[in-house]
């Protein structure tokens, strides 16, 4: 197992599952003994972010100062776990960057009828009526990526499935 810290970066659709995804996988890391903190979109958006709106720039604030924390956290060692949706490629691919490599990028794939069906906080079916503006995959960009360590299919894959591919994937590529 290696040492140094990394970032775990989630990214998807409103609903697809990432938080959950976040809080089970944390929960993995830190009973493999891995200093484990989590940066979640909708919380992150309470303090650290709060203000901050859903236009491309303020999304790119966002998740920069998402991804500036989470450098940090993995420079000093923490296995950081982000989970926002994190919409545009080029800002992810920075986000890569800056983490120096230690970086793996996790797609939660979820067909938006399944998310508009499912819809527990029925946002889908606000911004399917226009009550939300610039609302992502419905009338915002959602900017698939195209290199993910690990896909899961959220329609399809358990929790606790999606969770043991993370974790496999993570100890392939020598982070755990
Ligand atoms: S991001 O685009 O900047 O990465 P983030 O993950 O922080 O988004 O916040 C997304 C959450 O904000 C959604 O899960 C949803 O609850 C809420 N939300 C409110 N308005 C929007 C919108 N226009 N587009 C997407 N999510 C929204």
């Amino acid at each position: 197992m290696s040492q140094s810290g990394f970032v775990v970066w989630f990214t998807g659709l409103s609903g697809s599952g990432k938080s959950t995804l976040a809080a089970m996988l944390a929960g993995e890391v830190a009973r493999r003994g891995v200093h484990v903190e989590t940066l979640d979109g909708d919380e992150v958006r309470t303090h650290l972010s709060k203000g901050l709106g859903f236009s491309k720039e303020d999304r790119d604030t966002n998740i920069r100062r998402i991804g500036y924390v989470a450098k940090l956290l993995a420079r000093s060692g923490s296995c950081a776990i982000t989970a926002a949706i994190s919409p545009y490629r080029e800002i992810r691919d920075e986000q890569r960057r800056a983490a120096a490599g230690r970086f793996c990028k996790m797609y939660c794939s979820c067909p938006i009828e399944a998310l508009s069906e499912r819809d527990a906080k029925d946002l889908y079916k606000k911004a399917l009526a226009g009550e939300i503006k610039n609302f992502t995959g419905v009338s915002d960009p959602y900017e698939e990526p195209l290199t993910p360590e690990v896909t899961i299919e959220s329609d399809k894959d358990t929790v606790a499935e999606g969770v043991d591919k993370i974790i496999n994937r993570l100890k392939d590529l020598d982070h755990l």
